[in-house]
């Protein structure tokens, strides 16, 4: 793909400019960044209790107005669940709110029966209702919790938070957290309700907001003190936006994506642009002077935007590391991973705005175009749009499956692999012996994109874009592994 057909694609799911500048105007005050909020109760049987419920948030500052959320413990992000790698998760969903609702546990190779998705491997939890999460984290790294029920509305809302699985030689590296969201405000600084759901958003890059927070807040300023290394963890939970970061000339190591671990290396440009859904973790040095600032930039059509700060304390300085970070520990099975005799399963993506799709499969019918807006089905995976009555295909445990994607829509998408990590194996005409292991990827128009996992778990997983309208307008199947 051409960076130009690369950037329009890009283009097209970004912000409306005027409107995120005003946005931004409307913020009152910069507020500082936090250690994030929000405390985990504990049951005596060593349940961490998530209430989902609505609560009220300061987006722009204590003097700024003030945004109903829907939240976990009553904090935007949710409270961060911080585990050992190997250690049992144990969380009990409490739901507060009054409409269904369950938790996905986002790039965890997960029990099945834990996965959290509504209609396919639980049922919804009813307002007044709970259910107990428990399954073991196998992998250390940067994961995020997340609702997956009426996703559209409720991760817009704001139900989401960070799971941090640590290696068990854990550094001693400070860490700071960067979960970054899109909301669509109403002048009145009040989630805007009257656009939810709207076809419009759903039939072309998705719900984007126009005002981007980084912790919950618009602009924090993050302390670094010159010379020390800190580990970044940066997650996307925006439902449809792409982000991609500029950090402010610093020159990080990139050691993992989707918290798979990756050799140790500098930073490419790429890196940094970020689908909804994934994550990066980077090793920062800070090598800026003591009492300095530096912008973090959010960048849309070669303008940059500032989202967030550095800040650099008066007279603390440490001595530099030079040498590069360790590698983290690969604890997922790739010893197995033989994609070369990989089980071939296409699938086109067609729909949307700007697509080709006359017809798709709703409900078992086949609907022209005018009966699929109306069902609001307005994308499809060969040619079924949103039906989950069959899997995308069954395959035996222990095969080694290829899923070679053919983006034949307008936009890009963020596909997500429920259960597993998968390694990308080709992109258009080069195939990569050493392609990134991830569980969310994006697919840039008009390309070809291969995934390879071995299917060593059981059950229903989920494959969709991450691109919560996307996946609501019909872009969502499943595979079973028997
Ligand atoms: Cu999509």
């Amino acid at each position: 793909m051409t960076n130009t057909t690369k950037n329009n694609a890009f283009r097209r799911t970004q912000l409306n400019r005027r409107k995120f500048l005003t946005a931004c105007a409307a913020g009152l005050m910069i507020p500082q960044l936090s250690a994030l909020a929000g405390s985990v109760e504990k049951t005596d049987d060593g349940f961490f209790i998530l209430k989902a419920k609505k609560s009220e948030t300061k987006f722009f500052g204590d003097n700024g107005p003030t945004t109903q959320v829907w939240s976990y413990n009553n904090t935007n992000p949710g409270p961060i669940i911080k585990v050992k790698q190997g250690e049992k998760v144990k969380v009990r969903l409490v739901n507060e709110l009054d409409q269904a609702t369950s938790i996905h546990w986002h790039g965890i190779r997960i029990d099945n029966k834990m996965d959290g998705v509504s209609g396919l491997t639980q049922d919804a939890v009813k307002p007044g209702e709970s259910f107990d999460y428990e399954f073991t984290a196998p992998d250390a790294g940067t994961y995020w919790y997340h609702t997956h029920n009426r996703s559209w509305e409720q991760l817009a809302r704001g139900l989401y938070g960070l799971l941090i699985v640590e290696e068990p030689d854990k550094s001693d590296v400070r860490e700071i957290n960067l979960v970054i969201d899109d909301w669509r405000l109403d002048n009145a600084g009040k989630i805007d309700e009257k656009s939810m759901g709207e076809m419009h958003d759903w039939a072309h890059g998705g719900r984007l907001g126009n005002v981007l927070t980084l912790n919950g807040k618009q602009k924090p300023k993050i302390k670094l003190n010159a010379g020390e290394r800190v580990r970044l963890r940066i997650v996307n939970v925006a439902n449809s936006r792409i982000m991609e970061l500029k950090l402010a000339d610093h020159d990080p190591w990139i050691i993992a994506k989707d918290g798979h671990p990756i050799t140790p290396r500098k930073l490419k440009k790429d890196d940094l642009i970020l689908g909804p859904a994934q994550r990066i973790d980077l090793m920062l040095d800070a090598t800026h002077k003591p009492g300095t600032q530096s912008p973090i930039h959010f960048v849309d059509q070669q303008q940059k935007y500032e989202i967030a700060s550095f800040e650099y304390s008066q007279d603390q300085t440490v001595a530099p590391i030079t040498s590069p970070p360790k590698a983290l520990a690969i604890t997922m099975p790739h010893a197995n991973f033989k994609p070369l005799t990989a089980k071939i399963v296409p699938l086109v993506m067609i729909g949307g705005a700007m697509g080709s799709m006359e017809k798709a499969i709703v409900g078992g019918k086949t609907l022209d175009w005018k009966q699929l807006v109306k069902a609001k089905r307005v994308w499809a995976f060969n040619g079924i749009a949103g039906d989950l009555d069959k899997p995308l295909v069954k395959v035996n445990r222990g095969e080694t499956v290829q899923i070679d994607i053919t983006n034949d829509t307008a936009f890009p998408h963020a596909m997500h692999l429920h259960g597993t990590h998968f390694k990308v194996v080709a992109r258009n005409n080069m195939s990569f012996n050493n392609g990134e292991w991830r569980d969310t990827e994006l697919v840039y128009p008009n390309e070809k994109v291969s995934f390879a996992f071995l299917a060593d778990n059981p059950g229903k997983w989920l494959f969709h874009c991450h691109m919560i309208e996307h996946q609501a307008g019909g872009m969502v199947t499943w595979i079973d592994v028997v």
